[in-house]
């Protein structure tokens, strides 16, 4: 199956409602950077293509410095921007790529499964990231060419275990070229980016419940204060 699971319809999962809009929908509620980062090759532009516009191309042509693309949905009731920066993988490019990890929610490092090198990697990337990005950025690790299973060297279960030795937000094998998750990393990366926000949300109001509590009793003791100055 040319399987871009989750396409262009309305599908509810457990817990939220997720629609795909139009890449030039005029509104958004919230935006979120996304990054994609991880050696030469491994596939990710042919990826982001993939999610983005469902088009697939066997032509390798190298990025050059990167490429920016746009995704829309709707996850519940909030339309949801992800301003996706596809990297370059080449070592030369490595310092002006490392200038997008300050303001990316989320970074989405891929290796190929054919590729041993491109798995092994894969701690550098997540060094570099570590050292530049906000400390709560979000960190997806995406093993990609899941078609080339004949040409296998790094088992489902070896990246599995990486992102739980590294406390990744999510391990997932794609292929850009049968179409297999690829869509589905921009769903799993709008859903976890949205949990996040409502939980932002939930701690701001908190604290302004708790700062108006605390205005409060200021103002009570205040109250009770000059009570007690003028009555005793
Ligand atoms: N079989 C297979 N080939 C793929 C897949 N994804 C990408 N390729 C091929 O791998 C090559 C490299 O793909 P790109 O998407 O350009 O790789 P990249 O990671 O963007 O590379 P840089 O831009 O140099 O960092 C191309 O020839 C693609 O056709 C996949 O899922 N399966
Ligand atoms: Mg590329």
């Amino acid at each position: 199956m040319d399987s871009q699971e989750n396409s262009n319809t309305s599908s509810s999962t457990e817990e939220y409602k997720i629609e795909m809009l139009p890449e030039d929908y005029p509104q958004y509620d919230l935006s979120f950077k996304l990054i994609f980062i991880g050696d030469s090759g491994v596939g990710k532009s042919c990826l982001t293509t993939k999610a983005v516009k469902n088009n697939f191309e066997e032509y390798y042509q190298a990025t050059v410095g990167f490429e920016f693309l746009t995704f829309n949905m709707k996850v519940n009731d909030k339309v949801i921007k992800l301003q996706i920066w596809d990297t370059c993988g080449q070592e030369i490019y490595k310092s002006l790529i490392s200038n997008f990890y300050r303001n990316s929610s989320l970074a989405i490092l891929t290796y190929a499964i054919d590729n041993k090198e491109s798995f092994n990697h894969v701690e550098n990337w997540l060094n570099d990231l570590k050292s530049q990005a906000n400390p709560d950025v979000r960190i997806f690790l995406v093993g990609n060419k899941a078609d080339l299973e004949e040409d296998r060297k790094i088992p489902k279960e070896e990246g599995e275990k990486y992102k739980e030795d590294q406390h990744l937000d999510l391990f997932m094998e794609t292929s850009a070229k049968t179409g297999h998750n690829a869509r589905n990393v921009l769903v799993e990366a709008a859903k976890i980016l949205y949990k996040d926000y409502l939980k932002f949300d939930e701690n701001k109001q908190n604290e302004d419940n708790n700062k108006g509590q605390k205005k409060g009793q200021t103002l009570i003791k205040k109250e009770k204060k000059e009570k007690k100055g003028c009555c005793q």
